[in-house]
């Protein structure tokens, strides 16, 4: 029983160790740019590949489960807008101070849905209410400054279409464990079986 009661919790530390498991997400067909289009992320995604198409935008959702979260944008000159689950702006960011990617960082965002969007400079998110973050400085990270939610798109497009990268600091949705620790709960399953065969045995002979 005792040696059982160490491998549990040798494994249980083991398992610990591990980080959840990223994921790259693939933009298929192009994402939508309204709330009722944007496309979900799956669970434990880590980084989006996709293309802001000319005068566009793309919209994903996402659960977030709370505490810091870095998003950053590559492309050639990256917008990154993120709205609550009404679609009222979060935060924006067109330029990092070194680059004309975006970024936007919050130490610690709330728990719950959010949608983020990508276009390339200049096209921008409008409620009814007007412009929904700041324009400039380009390379200030922005909160809203009305409090309704996407309606639509404008601004003007200076770029063709141009394929993106966005990372997340930390999974988004649900975390999927990485696949170490999937084997080591399958082992330490495997190995509770076989203890228990042992032990059972051992009580036959004894019997
Ligand atoms: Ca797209
Ligand atoms: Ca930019
Ligand atoms: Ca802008």
């Amino acid at each position: 029983m005792f040696r059982k009661i160490c491998l549990f919790w040798f494994l249980f530390f083991l398992v610990g160790l591990n980080n959840v498991y990223g994921l790259p997400f693939y933009e298929s067909s192009d994402a939508g740019d309204s709330l009722d289009t944007a496309v979900s992320l799956v669970n434990g995604t880590t980084e989006i590949h996709g293309t802001a198409e000319f005068a566009g935008a793309d919209l994903y959702v996402f659960s977030w489960s709370g505490g810091a979260l870095e998003i950053k944008a590559y492309s050639d000159d990256p917008q990154l807008f993120l709205f609550d689950e009404n679609g009222v702006g979060v935060w924006a960011n067109d330029d990092e101070v070194s680059s004309l990617n975006a970024r936007i960082y919050d130490p610690n965002l709330d728990s719950g849905i959010y949608f983020l969007g990508i276009s390339s400079f200049d096209w921008d998110p409008y409620s009814i209410s007007g412009l929904i973050f700041p324009n400039q400085p380009y390379d200030q990270q922005f909160g809203p400054q009305n409090q309704d939610p996407l309606a639509y798109w404008d601004g003007s497009a200076f770029t063709q279409d141009a394929n993106y990268v966005i990372t997340f600091s930390a999974p988004v949705n649900a975390p999927v464990p990485e696949p170490s620790s999937v084997l080591l709960v399958g082992l330490s399953l495997f190995l509770f079986g076989f203890l228990g065969f042992k032990s059972r045995n051992y009580l036959t002979i004894n019997n």
